[in-house]
């Protein structure tokens, strides 16, 4: 079975790790992975979500924290502090430090990101093909007003140094409309048995992927069965910000309020958590196929679980 899955970063990557549980040898994943959180720091260029997926799923994440290397240490960051060179804010440690080197390094060779992350993939060997969603600059930017007026601001910015404590306005993806899918991108989903929408943030990972021109209207058109799973439980993200992003598009942060922005013409069946079972019905009217399981991925064997029931749904509506 060919299962194409769709990733930001720490909602994405633990849910792979229990998918890559779920599956059999003859099975494969490839994960289209979000590249708007990336940001440029210090001349390197740094892809969050690609590598919260591949320090997941190959065994060197903060587990705790969800991004960044375990068992980091931060003397470069202090280094730069030194120097009066930030950004303070952000945390960029030393292990950490080495991936965006040996990227901004091939890049700077001529290599696409695609190919980057391929390399550093033979080191981490997360048992999934990870594909960027797209080679060129994609930028989430997040429009706020605050005491300096009004302006768009780099997602990470609004995130980690304002803590999304301010509301945002408007979310944009700058870049998107130009880029193209990354290599891969469209066969694969052309190809997929099944393709399946983790619980990742529905505006800043999922909707940037598939802001990418191509790439929704090959999900859409795809043969295989759609499957998302609630990254809302109980009215409310279960980490995150994706009560603010998903206000600044005008959707309710209920899980029946993500399917149903997804919609029918995208998804053909969505997960929500036990405690929504109220929600099931009006995800169904909307013509998507729904059940209630748990969603919470306390472990492995828990996610495993729920990859179980994604792929079983997948099934059921074929
Ligand atoms: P990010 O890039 O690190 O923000 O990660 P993603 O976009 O892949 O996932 C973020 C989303 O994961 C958030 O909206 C969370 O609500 C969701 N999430 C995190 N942990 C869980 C969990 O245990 N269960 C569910 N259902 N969602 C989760
Ligand atoms: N998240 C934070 O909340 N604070 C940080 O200082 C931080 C640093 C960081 C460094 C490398 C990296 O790969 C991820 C990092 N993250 C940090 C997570 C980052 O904000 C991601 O974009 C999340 O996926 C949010 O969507
Ligand atoms: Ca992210």
């Amino acid at each position: 079975m060919r299962i194409v899955a769709l990733a930001g970063g720490i909602g994405g990557a633990r849910f792979l790790r229990g998918l890559r549980a779920a599956i059999g040898p003859q099975d494969e994943i490839t994960v289209i992975g979000n590249t708007g959180d990336d940001i440029h720091l210090y001349g390197l260029k740094v892809c969050p979500d690609l590598d919260t997926v591949m320090y997941t799923l190959g065994g060197g994440i903060h587990e705790e924290q969800g991004w960044g290397r375990t068992d980091e240490t931060w003397s470069i960051k202090a280094e730069m502090k030194e120097y009066g060179v930030g950004p303070e804010w952000f945390g960029l440690g030393d292990r950490d430090f080495a991936t965006h080197l040996v990227r901004s390094q091939m890049l700077a060779a001529g290599y696409s990101l695609s190919q980057v992350t391929e390399a550093l993939c033979v080191r981490w060997q997360p048992g999934v093909r990870l594909l960027p969603m797209s080679d060129d600059r994609v930028e989430t930017h997040v429009r706020i007003t605050d005491e300096q007026g009004t302006r768009a601001i780099h997602f990470q910015e609004y995130w980690v140094r304002l803590h999304a404590a301010v509301d945002a306005e408007a979310i944009i993806p700058v870049g998107a409309d130009t880029a193209k899918p990354a290599p891969g991108v469209l066969d694969a989903i052309a190809e997929a048995d099944v393709i399946l929408f983790p619980p990742s943030n529905p505006v800043v990972s999922i909707g940037t992927i598939l802001a990418v021109p191509g790439i929704r209207e090959a999900v859409a058109a795809a043969p295989a069965p759609v499957v998302g799973l609630s990254p809302i439980i109980g009215g409310a993200p279960v980490r995150g910000m994706a009560d603010k992003v998903l206000a600044a598009v005008g959707v309710e942060a209920t899980a029946e309020a993500v399917a149903l922005d997804y919609g029918a013409d995208l998804i053909d069946g969505w997960l929500v958590d036990t405690a929504d079972e109220a929600a099931v019905a009006a995800v169904e009217a909307g013509g998507i196929a729904c059940r209630a399981v748990p969603l919470l991925m306390t472990d492995v064997d828990a996610t495993a679980e729920m990859a179980r029931a994604a792929l079983a749904l997948a099934e059921q509506v074929r």
